[in-house]
């Protein structure tokens, strides 16, 4: 074995207790008080398996929508103050001439109706979307070197109350908080013998090194069999989405295998996040009724945060505790005689639930001969029993929401909640849980690397998704500013750099409700080529760490257009559309800056639907010089089979 110190992942030495352990082990309550501090790996089975525990003294319930959750409601006042001092930093880098909103800040600090609330949202697509949007993760914090100079709009992330991601922008989020909230060049880089975003090894075939052990792909495989065969065997269902998780985890998660028993809900135990260090993680996902298909604009969306699972929809209408989720619930209550179940929201799981397109990986490759026989045969088990059309679930069972708001829950007679991608109902933005009116968001810089054009390059399908899903019953009192259509955002340039929707507000208040609720002002963040083509397709399962590189600092350019080469002024507009609501609010006159920053960043509403050819667009600034033959990322591969109703290439 190699040295202990070498191989470590930069958790440094706090996995040591688990990673000597045997696997199966429960872990010792010395052990598991130690390490909750730091990180995550708190399933009471030690394992990938769920475990009966006695239900705390307080048995968990199901609780109403109607309100935020108390942890969520006493979290928010550490955070909303944690984050005034970063915005006010924020403020000072985009120097809006002719206006001290740092001092604005400052003077209002104690009232949070002032202070702007700031969301930021991770759109899906796979590698893409992980890799561009921890571009602006990195240019967004304060921690990352170069992020507070010119152009700069380091410590927004700092700044930001709501952190949400979907899909391959779930990966992300989920990495970022399963790592102890390290930056992006520490995820990126790793330490040596971490595979964590080692993305050059197809997960097919597995890292090299899982933390403590050189692996080779059976032994991979096997390892992963075995842990999802923990979790049947304690009697629990597995779907394609238990594998696909275990082997994502590997790549995001550094511990030891991918970390079988790190909790979704222990984030709500890490020491940062209790201190209110760090934004607060949201994953979407969405929900599938029994023998549906297509998932519909109007399916229910969930989100999972520290504290709860659950939706606002009017559907559903309720959230359960997270750390609970396996347990009997029936009409919103574990029974009498019923056990609480805890490790349900396994941190894998959870990312893989909310892209579980990407079972596709999985399925496309089920003959690869690198595929190892017993793995080819528990895929194929499963496929047997699901049929073809249901690849893409993830079984959550039994169903928190099981005989809850019968008469709108259309799931509530099911002892089974089946949930898919985040980005199946064409939201591939995890927007939802930030248009909330009692989350009361004020702007949303939502980073949105989809695939909705041939090349791969976003065209608003998102936005106008959100939009049209806000005017629906199913958008229960939720407001969205109006976007245009797909050909007025490439004909315009509205995808080719930032663009601001919703910004003015008399859109939400014409009429004569004067009580009405005004959405965020969303700033849209498109991926497009600056210093390289990061529009590789989204099932592309390996990239060179030179590429992933490449990617990642485009991505930062696209967040800061290329450190303020393409609008010098860029920061200052970001900090306006940060204050925009705010401002509003206390009657300030808008600054003459601002004024100038909306002319240019916000739709006015002009709308240019001349059809497109082809949208091709060149690099806004010299490309990176990359290996040879690197630039432009072929595919591939063919995805035949990845067109569960044609969604995979929109994802
Ligand atoms: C987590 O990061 C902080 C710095 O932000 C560091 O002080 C701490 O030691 C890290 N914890 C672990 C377990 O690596
Ligand atoms: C702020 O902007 C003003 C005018 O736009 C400029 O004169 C000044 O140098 C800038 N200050 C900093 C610190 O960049
Ligand atoms: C912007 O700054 C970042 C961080 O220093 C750097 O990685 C990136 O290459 C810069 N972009 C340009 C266009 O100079
Ligand atoms: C969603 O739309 C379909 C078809 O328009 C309708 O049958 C269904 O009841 C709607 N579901 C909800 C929850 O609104
Ligand atoms: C939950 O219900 C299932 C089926 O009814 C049962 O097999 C299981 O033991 C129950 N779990 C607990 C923890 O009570
Ligand atoms: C799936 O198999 C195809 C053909 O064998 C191969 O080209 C592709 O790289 C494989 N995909 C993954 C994710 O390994
Ligand atoms: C926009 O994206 C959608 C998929 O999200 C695609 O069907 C449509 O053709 C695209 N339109 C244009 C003009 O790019
Ligand atoms: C906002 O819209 C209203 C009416 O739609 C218009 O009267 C007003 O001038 C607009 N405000 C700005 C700043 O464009
Ligand atoms: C907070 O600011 C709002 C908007 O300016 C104002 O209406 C309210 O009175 C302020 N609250 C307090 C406690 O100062
Ligand atoms: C609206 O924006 C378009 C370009 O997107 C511009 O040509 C037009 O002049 C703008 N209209 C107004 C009233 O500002
Ligand atoms: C990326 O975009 C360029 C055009 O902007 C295109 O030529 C190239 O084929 C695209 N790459 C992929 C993988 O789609
Ligand atoms: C604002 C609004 O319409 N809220 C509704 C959301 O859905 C729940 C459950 O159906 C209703 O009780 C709320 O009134």
């Amino acid at each position: 074995m190699r040295s202990l110190q070498a191989a470590l992942p930069f958790f440094l030495l706090s996995f040591i207790p688990t990673a000597l352990g045997a696997p199966n082990e429960p872990l010792s309550d010395v052990v598991v008080r130690e390490l909750l501090r730091r990180a995550a790996p708190d399933s009471p089975s030690g394992d990938y398996a769920p475990a009966t525990v006695d239900c705390p003294s307080q048995k968990p319930t199901i609780r109403d929508a109607a309100t935020l959750s108390p942890s969520e409601t006493e979290w928010l006042q550490k955070r909303r103050a944690n984050t005034v001092d970063p915005m006010m930093e924020f403020f000072k880098l985009a120097n809006i001439s002719g206006f001290d909103a740092a001092n604005y800040v400052q003077s209002n600090s104690n009232n949070f109706s002032v202070v702007p609330n700031i969301g930021i949202a991770m759109s899906g697509g796979g590698y893409r979307a992980l890799m561009n949007g921890a571009g602006f993760i990195a240019a967004a914090d304060s921690r990352t070197p170069g992020s507070t100079g010119p152009g700069g709009i380091g410590n927004l992330l700092q700044a930001a109350t709501y952190l949400s991601g979907l899909s391959g922008g779930g990966w992300l989020v989920g990495s970022i908080f399963a790592n102890n909230f390290s930056t992006i060049p520490q995820l990126r880089d790793g330490q040596e013998g971490s595979a964590l975003w080692q993305f050059s090894r197809n997960i097919l075939k597995g890292p090299e090194d899982s933390g403590l052990s050189i692996l080779n792909t059976a032994e991979y495989w096997n390892d992963i069999a075995g842990q999802v065969d923990d979790k049947r065997d304690a009697g629990y269902g597995a779907s394609l989405t238990d594998y696909w998780g275990r082997a994502l985890s590997y790549q995001l998660i550094n511990a030891r295998d991918g970390g079988p028993s790190y909790t979704f809900s222990s984030i709500a135990d890490f020491d940062k996040f209790i201190a209110a260090d760090t934004p607060m993680p949201i994953l979407v996902t969405d929900e599938r009724h029994p023998g549906e298909v297509v998932i519909a604009l109007n399916s229910t969306v969930f989100e999972f945060n520290p504290w709860e699972m659950g939706s606002f929809d009017p559907t559903v209408f309720g959230f359960a505790p997270t750390k609970y989720v396996g347990s009997n619930f029936s009409n919103g209550a574990v029974p009498d005689d019923g056990h609480c179940v805890r490790g349900f929201d396994q941190y894998g799981y959870v990312m893989g639930t909310s892209s579980s397109l990407f079972n596709q990986i999985l399925l496309q490759n089920i003959s690869d001969s690198s595929l190892p026989d017993f793995i080819t045969n528990a895929i194929t088990s499963i496929l047997e029993k699901l049929g073809e059309d249901e690849n893409d679930i993830a079984e959550w069972r039994p169903n928190p929401f099981y005989k809850y708001h019968p008469d709108t829950n259309g799931n509530a007679d099911t002892e089974l909640l089946t949930l898919v991608d985040g980005g199946e109902d064409l939201q591939n933005l995890p927007l939802h849980p930030l248009i909330q009116p009692v989350r009361a968001v004020d702007v949303i810089f939502a980073v949105d690397s989809s695939a909705d054009t041939t090349f791969n390059f976003p065209n608003g399908t998102a936005l106008r998704a959100s939009y049209q899903r806000s005017r629906e019953a199913i958008g229960n009192g939720t407001k969205f500013p109006a976007v245009p259509d797909a050909e007025t955002f490439i004909n315009l340039g509205l995808n080719r750099r930032p663009t601001f929707f919703g910004c003015n507000s008399s859109e939400f208040t014409s009429g004569s409700d004067s009580s009405v609720t005004i959405p965020p002002l969303v700033v849209y963040v498109p991926l497009t080529p600056y210093t390289a083509y990061s529009n590789a397709s989204t099932f592309d399962p390996s990239y060179t760490n030179e590429e992933r590189n490449a990617f990642i600092e485009n991505g930062f350019n696209v967040a800061t257009m290329g450190n303020g080469t393409i609008d010098a002024e860029w920061p200052a507009c970001a900090a306006c559309a940060v204050l925009s609501r705010s401002l509003e609010r206390t009657g300030t006159t808008i600054p003459e800056t601002c004024r100038s920053c909306f002319q240019r960043f916000c739709w006015n509403g002009t709308t240019d639907s001349t059809p497109v050819e082809s949208y091709e667009p060149q690099p806004l600034l010299g490309l990176t010089t990359l290996s040879a033959g690197v630039h432009i990322k072929a595919s591939g591969l063919i995805w035949a089979a990845a067109s569960i109703a044609g969604l995979a290439l929109a994802l």
